[in-house]
């Protein structure tokens, strides 16, 4: 017998025609869902679907999962390799071997005349782990470049400098099992319903199961906010007193765990000392908010036992990202939350490998949290590659936010950009559009070719996208989770992978040095790399089979290992060669660009749960595309009011840099001072943005500047958009 619904109007699937279900690992954010996609009789992807059984998502996946079948044949998909002599001339397509050919001999010609840092690499947190690795391996051993970096500057720069300076290595030391545990959680620039939904998930569920505090501090009144206990609407860039000043008070009610402190960590009398500057009274004036609120939540942290916070952006982009960093860890540390079930200081991430990157593609060092400074490393990597260990630099390079000034300034003359899209993702893109026209070779080599910094490039190549191909992704809790290929290659696409072990061919070293041809092989020679005494980063007990079957591992699993690690430091022993963290003090320098009578608005930006980044994916998927197909912004009614615009009209927004055309959006999301846009638009956001570099991680504040509106018709909004699409 049929009941109630299903009997009234019951619903109807399409039937795609699956015929066969395929593993993969969502390729968009870094919660890292497990899906399968199906294919139909034709082998071509139809749909997709969450995996039940595994960890993460227990079969969950939010609006971008649930249409990411079809981004393989979206429009812009880039289809034959091309080159062509001056940036906007004419291009020709070419095959495989004449382009790889031309970038080679192109790069070394610059090298030849400049020196070998003359080149640049920008690369992404957006291709699989081996692919990194095999990219590292071209560029640290064989191309040989230094300035060698990636988009995880504009993103995760601050949170990996922060657990560096704190716990002596990168490696976020909770996950989200954590969320079962806890009786507190404090989230920080974090808008998870939106922009990790199956994390935010997570959240509901354990709620559901036990009630523990939420509180959320950000400027706005996300929906994170909205669901929280407490919202602490605090005033832009003011987290680092914020922080300091949670501290005064746990000191002062002596709700520190003084057992802890004395035992693993280092520090303790300077960073004390500078904490009693921040009293919740002068705190409370510098944050926008309440003594009170300071003092309320302060006692609720310290009291909870264990407490954990989260951060990602809000904290990350700003001037004192990495101080915001090093202040959570600060009030973890006292706490005694690091390493606890339910304590911890969980970077949440950003892109869906942005952790592989981090550990494998020795952009910022040699692979596997290896050092460049350490010679011990460079003679250990030399060895493994068989590379001349003095090939290797003995620091660091430039920046990614670093590498455009000095291609202003003539240093770099040749640029390849991997898998990001800087002309739209950089603050201040007039003088990004400047810097890219003056390189004499620019190579982008991205999966669709209308990524608006083609425009800029004398060499495309159209790479193969996500379960095109296979390897593996780390998520924000350390679980490493495998894409199977499955789905037919796009025209004459190529795996990233594929491109950077063909590219080295054209090194003459590289006959002496092993790129293995399957991804496995990468991995398999991974492990061995992984492998040693005090390596946290051990991966040596995981096959692709084991992931697969167990739907994700968490490093470190070393060999003999039956499965992952939950969590990192639970026996208080951190990576400095004492084995204790330390705590820092931190005093805060007022530094930003703050409203001004002339520019009367905090200008803030993020994202929306719809879009991905620069939407070279969400632009094309219809279900995804028509929530918000239009740049916009939000703006609250009373001060839309004042400035005499409605709700739906155009205005056009000044800052110091560069203007630009948004739609009003009226909501009471945002406070009277500030505008909020998505970053998702090109030619939009990051035309206004200043984007001042925090000291330690080079990452942009992309999130606290100044602007100024001016009311404009429809007509002249349309003409202004046409103009810069012409351009
Ligand atoms: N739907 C979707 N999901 C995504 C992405 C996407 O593009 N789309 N991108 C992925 C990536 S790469 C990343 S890095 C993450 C980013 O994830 P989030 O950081 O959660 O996202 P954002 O919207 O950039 O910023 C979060 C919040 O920071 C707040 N904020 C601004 N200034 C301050 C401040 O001074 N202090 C505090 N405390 N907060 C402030 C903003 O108001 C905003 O609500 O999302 C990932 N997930
Ligand atoms: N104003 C403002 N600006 C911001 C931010 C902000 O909050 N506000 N956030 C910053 C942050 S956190 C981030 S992470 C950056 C992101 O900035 P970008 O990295 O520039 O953004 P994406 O659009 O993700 O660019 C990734 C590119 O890789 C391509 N791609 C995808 N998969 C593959 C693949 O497998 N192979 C190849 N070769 N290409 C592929 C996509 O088509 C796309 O062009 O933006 C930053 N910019
Ligand atoms: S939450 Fe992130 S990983 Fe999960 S389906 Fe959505 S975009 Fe993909
Ligand atoms: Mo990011």
């Amino acid at each position: 017998m049929l009941f109630g619904r299903r009997r009234k109007n019951p619903i109807k699937m399409a039937d795609k025609g699956v015929t066969e279900w395929k593993y993969a690992t969502c390729g968009y954010c870094s919660v890292g869902c497990s899906l399968e996609i199906g294919l139909n009789e034709s082998k071509q992807p139809v749909t997709t679907r969450g995996v039940a059984t595994a960890p993460v998502n227990q079969g969950k996946l939010c609006i971008k999962g649930l249409t990411e079948a079809q981004i393989f044949d979206a429009v812009g998909r880039g289809r034959e390799p091309k080159l062509r002599d001056r940036i906007y001339g004419v291009w020709r397509e070419t095959d495989w071997d004449t382009a790889l050919d031309d970038v080679a001999s192109k790069l070394k010609a610059i090298q030849d005349k400049h020196g070998r840092d003359s080149v640049a690499v920008i690369s992404t947190g957006q291709i699989m782990t081996e692919e990194f690795y095999t990219l590292g391996k071209l560029v640290r051993g064989l191309i040989g470049t230094n300035n060698y970096d990636g988009n995880t500057t504009l993103c995760m720069a601050s949170a990996v400098a922060g657990y560096k300076r704190s716990f002596g290595s990168d490696g976020p030391p909770g996950c989200y099992d954590d969320f079962q545990h806890t009786n507190c959680l404090l989230a920080l620039g974090s808008n998870l319903p939106e922009q990790h939904p199956i994390i935010y998930w997570r959240v509901k569920e354990a709620l559901e199961k036990r009630k523990f505090p939420i509180v959320c501090v950000d400027p706005r009144v996300t929906m994170f906010a909205q669901m929280a206990d407490i919202h602490l609407p605090i005033t832009p860039g003011t987290d680092l007193v914020l922080l300091n000043s949670l501290a005064y008070v746990i000191l002062e009610d002596g709700l520190e765990d003084r057992t802890y402190i004395d035992a693993h960590t280092n520090g303790f009398a300077e960073f004390a000392a500078e904490v009693e500057r921040y009293d919740p009274v002068s705190a409370a004036k510098i944050c926008g908010i309440d003594e009170d609120s300071i003092r309320t939540v302060a006692r609720l942290y310290g009291q909870a036992k264990p407490a954990m916070s989260i951060w990602t952006m809000g904290i990350n982009q700003s001037t004192h990202g990495t101080d915001g960093v090093c202040a959570i860890n600060n009030l973890n540390l006292i706490t005694g939350n690091i390493g606890k079930p339910g304590g911890t200081s969980l970077s949440i991430t950003g892109q869906c490998n942005a952790m592989g990157t981090r550990e494998w593609s020795a952009c910022s060092g040699l692979p596997g949290y290896r050092q460049l400074e350490n010679p011990k490393h460079r003679e250990e990597v030399g060895r493994f590659w068989n590379v001349d260990p003095a090939f290797f630099p003995t620091e660091r390079g430039l920046f990614q936010t670093d590498i455009f000034p000095a291609i202003e300034t003539g240093q770099i003359k040749g640029l390849w950009i991997v898998a990001t899209n800087p002309m739209t993702s950089m603050p201040n893109s007039p003088r990004i559009r400047k810097t890219l026209e003056k390189l004499e070779y620019c190579i982008v080599q991205d999966a669709y070719e209308d990524v608006e910094c083609t425009k800029f490039a004398h060499a495309y190549l159209p790479a193969a996208v996500w379960a095109e191909k296979e390897g593996c992704f780390t998520n924000t809790e350390r679980r490493v989770n495998l894409t199977r290929a499955s789905v037919p290659r796009f025209a004459n696409s190529r795996p990233d992978g594929w491109i950077f072990s063909n590219l080295a061919k054209r090194w003459e070293h590289s006959t002496q040095m092993n790129f293995p041809e399957s991804s496995e092989g990468i991995f398999e020679e991974m492990k061995l790399l992984s492998q040693g005494e005090k390596r946290m980063l051990d991966i040596s007990g995981m096959t692709y089979d084991k992931i697969e079957s167990t739907r994700g591992i968490q490093w470190p699993m070393p060999e003999g290992r039956a499965s992952g690690t939950a969590r990192l430091y639970t026996d208080g022993v951190f990576q400095f060669l004492d084995g204790k963290a330390k705590l820092l003090a931190l005093p805060y320098v007022e530094n930003n660009e703050r409203p001004t009578n002339d520019f009367p608005f905090w200008l803030n930006s993020g994202r929306v749960v719809e879009h991905f980044h620069t939407r070279t994916k969400t632009g094309k998927v219809g279900n995804c595309n028509k929530f918000s197909p239009t740049p916009y912004m939000e703006m609250n009614p009373d001060a839309a009011k004042e400035q005499g615009v409605e709700h739906m009209s155009y205005v056009r927004l000044v800052s110091k840099r560069g203007d630009a055309v948004v739609m009003v959006q009226l909501t009471q999301r945002v406070p009277r001072d500030m505008v909020f846009i998505p970053f998702h638009f090109h030619e939009c956001v990051n035309r206004l943005t200043l984007g001042l570099l925090d000291p330690y991680s080079r990452q942009p504040a992309f999130k606290q500047c100044a602007v100024r509106l001016e009311p404009i018709a429809q007509d002249e909004a349309a003409k202004w958009n046409q103009q810069l699409r012409d351009f």
